[in-house]
């Protein structure tokens, strides 16, 4: 960051101004074992470059009139260029850390957790000034994503959230990749019979996978799929999808899955939901005790505040993030790194 200030200063003047910062791989597949490369976009306005004319100085009379005429000039060049050079400081500094509120808040970080981040970091780079503001930015902000890896051994992984999130999507590519990567005996049971077409849909994916598939439709039948369901390792649970108003709905969904040994239950949530509307979310699913988030339709989206905005109000990791409608595939673990540097703005990677 310092190499990459003085060669602005020298390129284009104490008056340049930042007008981007990113963090990038370097090009190429060696891009990934390389240490990432700073890219800073700086400007300068050419209006401004324009000294304004200088008044004629006094000439001194005496022996070497040109050469004192000459110190004064350096004496005041001098002075002139320390002042440009503490201001120019200072300045930097503030206008750095106001470039980063506001690239989070761009982001949809909310703005107290935005502004919590930026000062954290710039008091922390203010004590320390061998780490540049936006490494410190990236260290506040991977602290608050949590991340973590779905339970093995949970028997039952149920999947609940908002209607068209991408429940039955996300549940048919994990289940495929646990049984052809993690070798695991999966089943999958399905509580969604409200929506037409759900069970047919859900029934395609079972098929190409070569999976069972139970359905229920009441209480005694969940009680005897249950006991079939026995000597599997893991069973995913597919529910119908609830609008949050639907508090009744949901309610009755979780009656369902508490009724199954070794329950774990994600949220599922997209990316494309709107911050203002995540609380509402997360309060309405609150009872169905959600251990963790997914979140889907990553590739809908520029905006990844939501993912840090999440884990902050749900104080829950997230497992998963989806990034397509491609089954198995379009799956991911979940990253903190990465989703850190994708709500700082570098998506180079993906
Ligand atoms: N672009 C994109 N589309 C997705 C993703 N995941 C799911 N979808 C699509 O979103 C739509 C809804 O997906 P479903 O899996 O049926 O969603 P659901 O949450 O089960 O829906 P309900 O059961 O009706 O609540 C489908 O067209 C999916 O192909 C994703 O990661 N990216
Ligand atoms: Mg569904």
């Amino acid at each position: 960051m310092q190499e990459g200030m003085a060669r602005i200063r020298y390129e284009l003047g104490p008056d340049a101004v930042i007008i981007d910062r990113r963090k990038k791989r370097q090009r190429g597949l060696m891009g990934w074992f390389l240490p990432r490369i700073i890219e800073i976009t700086a400007a300068v306005d050419e209006a401004e470059k324009k000294e304004p004319p200088r008044e004629p100085k006094e000439k001194k009379r005496d022996l070497h009139p040109e050469k004192d005429a000459l110190k004064d000039e350096i004496m005041d060049l001098k002075r002139l260029v320390g002042e440009i050079l503490s201001h120019h400081q200072d300045e930097e500094i503030s206008q750095e850390a106001a470039f980063w509120q506001q690239q989070l808040q761009k982001q949809d970080v909310f703005e107290k957790t935005a502004s919590e981040i930026v000062l954290q970091a710039q008091n922390k780079v203010d004590k320390s000034e061998s780490v540049s503001l936006s490494d410190q930015i990236y260290q506040e902000m991977i602290k608050k994503i949590s991340t973590d890896t779905l339970p093995e051994e949970a028997k039952y992984i149920a999947f609940v959230g908002p209607t068209g999130v991408g429940k039955t999507t996300t549940l048919a590519k994990l289940a495929a990749n646990w049984a052809f990567q993690k070798k695991k005996k999966v089943a999958i049971l399905t509580l969604d019979t409200y929506r037409i077409g759900a069970v047919e849909q859900l029934k395609k994916y079972a098929d190409i996978a070569d999976i069972p598939l139970k359905t229920v439709l009441s209480k005694d039948e969940l009680k005897e799929a249950k006991d079939e369901l026995e000597g599997y390792d893991t069973v995913f649970v597919d529910t119908a999808g609830r609008s949050p108003e639907s508090i009744f709905h949901i309610h009755e969904t979780n009656q369902y899955i508490k009724m199954l040994p070794g329950l774990y239950v994600c949220l599922v949530m997209s990316a494309a939901t709107k911050s203002s509307d995540i609380d509402h979310i997360l309060q309405a699913y609150r009872n169905c005790d959600y251990e963790s988030l997914i979140i889907t339709k990553m590739d809908e989206t520029k905006t990844y505040g939501m993912l840090l905005n999440c884990c902050l109000q749900s104080h829950r990791p997230v497992v998963y993030v989806t990034n397509g409608q491609n089954v198995p595939e379009d799956i991911q673990s979940a990253e903190a790194g990465k989703l850190t540097d994708l709500i700082m703005g570098d998506d180079s990677d993906d």
